[in-house]
């Protein structure tokens, strides 16, 4: 009776899991499909920040704008090349491009002696110097009284670099953000007394909105230049050809024009205006968004959909391994779990993304980088419930199989299977919901999926509640769709 049972329900779940594989493979390329083709020529990826206007921001649309972004295209036209723009953040893109991961960044990034030696560094195309800015209104005006307060810095920048070196002269202590508009809310909510910027970025944020005020005269004065590795010497020397070919013919200060406008506070207040959102209530906000929310949502599901199909088949594999009657195959599947489990995701993100190519000298794409991360931890957590749910069976049930003359493969799939499967099921579907929501940490690798979509917008227009409530919104509605299909399948398994 028990044995009839176990051995027929198998098969209908094979066709349905069969069919579900399906359905996701063709959702999967469906999607895939939807990504623009890469053009013949020669193309680069350079890397830039989240947020810096006027260098680089997010307009109204959600495209990347601003000086270097113009630049950077109107030099790969004159030079006859093409470049994908990826704002992944400063200390972000120069990481990857230590790792080889990108081809260069542009990124209102200073020429230093440091980064001279570790990279190629252009011409300079903008002056610029290090000014401290504090809360409109503070009593703070200078270095001096920063005595044992805290100041916000914006992690690997020059400007930070700067801050640390008067530290200890001043008596403040630092507090680190990974892009800009995060490090000016801090001093605006009081909980940083100032920060450090390069003096256009911060000049250009006043004067659109911010509630700060520069304090310092600029200090440490450098060139903003374009990034490559050491080896790029052919893009360095287009990007230099280039850009003395814009001096030359007025299409630089046609740029520089074009966001800083005559300079005065007013005209860079019209020029970021015709920027932003006219209409900023939610729905207005919504609506205007909605197309660059669903292509970061879209993004977010195709990293789910495949990661979930990778991390089930590396889970179920190694839970199986963990359970065979081979010491050296337990072996492999414990120190599996032990590892994977065991590193957080941010960790392993960047360890496969920055780490593994400076090691195997050659790219991972963001993409399939996060799809590795995914498969690897996920995978881990679903070999760890997989192999429990095997060795939840009771023991007798393998005696009596293997009494009854089954070998030991045949024992494990006909009887031992059947009945941890179902124990297994919820376990699956909360590890879905789980990755699900884990593609939000590979925004920091660069992948615009919906969390990253966020940041974006809201660097832009500083509309951090409304915002991050659409996304939040967005993960929950589709959990809740996931969540039904999960219990749908769950009533056909375990039926
Ligand atoms: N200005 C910064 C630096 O050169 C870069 C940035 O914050 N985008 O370090």
């Amino acid at each position: 009776m028990l044995f009839n049972k176990k051995v027929g329900a198998p098969m209908q779940r094979k066709s349905f899991v069969t069919g579900l594989f399906v359905i996701l493979a063709g959702l999967f390329l469906t999607l895939w499909s939807a990504k623009p083709a890469q053009a013949a020529e020669k193309h680069y990826t350079i890397g830039t920040d989240v947020t810096y206007a006027p260098f680089e921001f997010a307009n109204e649309k959600n495209q990347y704008v601003g000086i270097d972004i113009d630049l950077m295209n109107a030099i790969a036209k004159t030079e006859g090349f093409t470049v994908t723009i990826k704002p992944v953040g400063f200390n972000a893109a120069v990481q990857a491009l230590e790792a080889g991961q990108i081809d260069g960044v542009i990124a209102g990034m200073s020429i230093t002696p440091e980064r001279q030696e570790k990279f190629l560094m252009s011409k300079p195309y903008y002056n610029v110097g290090v000014v401290m800015a504090v809360k409109q209104g503070s009593k703070i005006k200078s270095l001096k009284q920063l005595k044992g307060q805290r100041v916000a810095i914006k992690t690997g920048t020059a400007a930070a670099n700067y801050a640390l070196s008067v530290k200890d002269k001043y008596g403040f202590t630092t507090v680190t953000f990974d892009d800009s508009n995060n490090m000016y809310q801090d001093v605006t909510t009081g909980n940083s007394v100032a920060c450090f910027e390069d003096s256009p970025v911060m000049q250009y944020a006043i004067n659109t909105g911010l509630k700060l005020s520069i304090v310092t005269k600029p200090a440490n004065p450098t060139g903003y230049g374009f990034a490559t590795n050491k080896k790029n010497t052919e893009l360095m020397a287009q990007f230099n050809a280039g850009l003395k070919k814009l001096k030359a013919n007025g299409q630089y200060t046609k740029i520089l024009q074009k966001y800083l406008g005559t300079g005065s506070k007013k005209s860079q207040a019209a020029a970021n205006k015709k920027t932003q959102e006219t209409d900023r209530s939610f729905f207005g906000l919504l609506k205007a968004n909605w197309g660059t929310l669903m292509g970061g949502l879209q993004e977010t599901l195709l990293v789910t959909v495949v990661a979930i199909i990778f991390a089930t088949i590396v889970g179920i594999l190694v839970g199986l391994l963990g359970v065979l009657p081979n010491a050296f195959a337990r072996g492999i599947s414990i120190t599996f779990i032990y590892i994977f489990r065991g590193l957080p995701l941010l960790v392993l993100a960047l360890f496969i993304y920055t780490g593994v190519p400076s090691l195997i000298g050659a790219k991972v794409p963001a993409f399939l980088a996060g799809i590795i991360t995914l498969t690897l931890n996920e995978g881990a957590y679903t070999a760890a419930f997989v192999k429990g749910g095997i060795e939840a069976v009771d023991v007798g049930q393998m005696e009596a199989a293997r009494s009854l003359g089954l070998p030991f493969g045949k024992a494990l799939r006909k009887v031992i299977l059947p009945q941890g499967i179902r124990i297994m099921v919820p376990s699956f579907i909360n590890q879905f919901i789980i990755t699900l929501k884990d593609t939000s940490i590979l925004s920091i690798i660069g992948i615009l999926e919906l969390t990253q979509t966020g940041k974006i917008i809201i660097a832009r227009n500083m509309e951090g509640f409304k915002i991050w409530t659409m996304v939040a919104l967005i993960y929950l509605v589709i959990i809740t769709l996931l969540t039904w299909l999960s219990k749908w399948v769950q009533k056909k398994v375990q039926a």
